[in-house]
């Protein structure tokens, strides 16, 4: 947003755009999620089986130095990997009052109705404000739900820049409104009508650094806040670019406590998120200019994994040019040890711990026509480990040990472990761990919910051991 303080393009009240009839069309899985036109400050929404992202449309020629946006965008996906542009379905000519700028936007749904928040310049007098157009579906079509705008510079306390709003309902119908720019997060209750402001406007507390951006959600009880922010304290190598930091609160007004940044610098100056679970996997959406030719003011939507620890802080999102896989928070089902990063106690150095999840079915436990891990010269107990993103359910694991009649021997015994969340410790309920040669030995337990599995093998005296094959079961 920032070189467009310098340049602003006002394209004068004459300008009516007709929302773009444009044949859906299906793209396939990568970031950017679209590369036909170049998209911005991306929101997310779910409805029923359907990932909605509805984006603004940079229109700047190439070395234009300013926004050039006029129309606001539907994408949506079934599986978050392939989107489909709906193209556009709100544009400056939506609202009357307006003639230029079609900046961040955002989608919120109450009784059967889409209502769309948008940043956008009025004609009158100040800059941008913002207004709401409403909608029977998350396609629209969409009108002017208020025929003015919702917040404008005459508001009071209003922002030093009225843009990027962000609209959260709680779970007792109470809507609240977030908003802001240079450094001037606003909030505000809205009447159920979802267009009429209910109350005074807050300066919300506690968002360290907020710059603009903001985008509120809910989880386990809990208010996150993400907003972009440039300071150079942990956030951008230059203040002429962004992070996404965040911020949760046990009250949707705040205050708010700092809990880090989320989303590390992009390639884009601005810095624009948005984050929905979808499919029992949660996702950050935002922008970059990483699409052929892209740039400041030519930047496209990527979507991108985020996870959560224990204790509800987030991890920093990974950053790819991939995008998710297809559906990835459906559960997994049958041997998930392939999915999985493994890691041991020790490998000797001619063998490959990559042996133990490689999907291999040996003939024998002297079998060396695949991988083979081995432990060698190591003894006593030694173990092997699966690590996965996020916690997965498991009910069985099935070990298929390696024996060279030399140093490496079956083992004495052995137990499965998991990942607590602060400590390993022993599978409750788990039948006795097999030892035996060539073949698979299998240890099933009440379904445990873990991020970690461990097998825990002690050598017999004066011997190692060895695995050519390790699964896990999902419950
Ligand atoms: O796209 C125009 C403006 O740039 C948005 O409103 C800001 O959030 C920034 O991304």
């Amino acid at each position: 947003m920032r070189a467009t303080l310098q340049c602003t393009s006002l394209l004068g009240a004459a300008i009516v755009l007709l929302a773009g009839v444009v044949v859906a069309t299906p793209a396939s899985a990568a970031n950017p999620i679209i590369t036909s036109v170049y998209t911005a400050d991306p929101a997310p929404l779910v409805v029923g089986n359907t990932l909605y992202v509805y984006a603004g449309r940079d229109e700047a020629a190439s070395g234009q130095q300013n926004f050039l946006m006029r129309e606001w965008r539907v994408l949506s996906s079934t599986d978050a990997a392939t989107w489909t542009d709906h193209g556009a379905k709100a544009n400056i000519g939506t609202f009357r009052w307006a003639g230029a700028d079609a900046w961040a936007s955002e989608v919120e749904p109450r009784n059967g109705k889409y209502y769309w928040y948008t940043s956008v310049n009025g004609n009158g007098a100040g800059w941008m404000d913002i207004g709401v157009a409403v909608g029977d579906s998350p396609l629209g079509p969409f009108t002017d739900a208020k025929g003015g705008p919702l917040i404008s510079d005459s508001t009071p306390n209003s922002s030093g820049l009225n843009i990027d709003p962000t609209v959260f309902t709680d779970d007792d119908g109470q809507a609240y409104l977030y908003w802001g720019s240079y450094w001037g997060a606003r909030a505000v209750k809205l009447k159920p009508n979802m267009i009429e402001l209910d109350g005074p406007v807050v300066t919300p507390q506690g968002l360290q650094d907020f710059w603009e951006a903001p985008f509120m959600f809910k989880r386990n009880g809990l208010y996150y806040m993400i907003y972009a922010a440039n300071d150079t304290n942990g956030c951008v190598t230059s203040s002429s670019y962004a992070c996404q930091r965040y911020a949760t609160a046990t009250n949707p007004m705040g205050p708010w406590t700092h809990r880090g940044v989320v989303l590390g610098q992009v390639s884009s100056t601005t810095n624009h998120a948005g984050v929905a679970q979808f499919n029992g996997q949660w996702y950050m959406v935002y922008h970059n200019a990483n699409a052929p030719g892209g740039g400041n003011f030519r930047r496209s939507v990527a979507v991108d994994l985020l996870h959560f620890n224990a204790d509800g802080t987030m991890q920093r999102v990974t950053q790819t040019t991939t995008g998710p896989p297809p559906n990835p928070g459906t559960p997994p089902t049958g041997n998930i040890a392939p999915s999985a990063t493994a890691s041991t106690s020790h490998v000797s150095s001619w063998e490959s711990l990559a042996a133990i999840n490689d999907g291999g079915t040996p003939s024998s436990s002297a079998d060396r026509s695949n991988l083979v891990y081995g432990n060698w010269p190591e003894q006593g107990t030694q173990w092997i480990e699966y690590t996965w993103p996020s916690a997965r359910s498991i009910n069985r694991t099935s070990v298929y040990w390696f024996d060279d009649d030399q140093g490496i021997d079956l083992p004495a015994s052995c137990r499965a472990q998991y990942w607590t969340g602060s400590a390993y410790a022993d599978v409750p309920g788990q039948s006795s761990c097999g030892t035996a040669a060539n073949t698979f030995n299998s240890v099933t337990f009440p379904t445990v919910s873990t991020t970690r599995l461990r097998l825990s093998i002690t050598a017999r005296a004066g011997n190692s051991t060895g695995v050519l094959e390790w699964q896990a079961f999902a419950a």
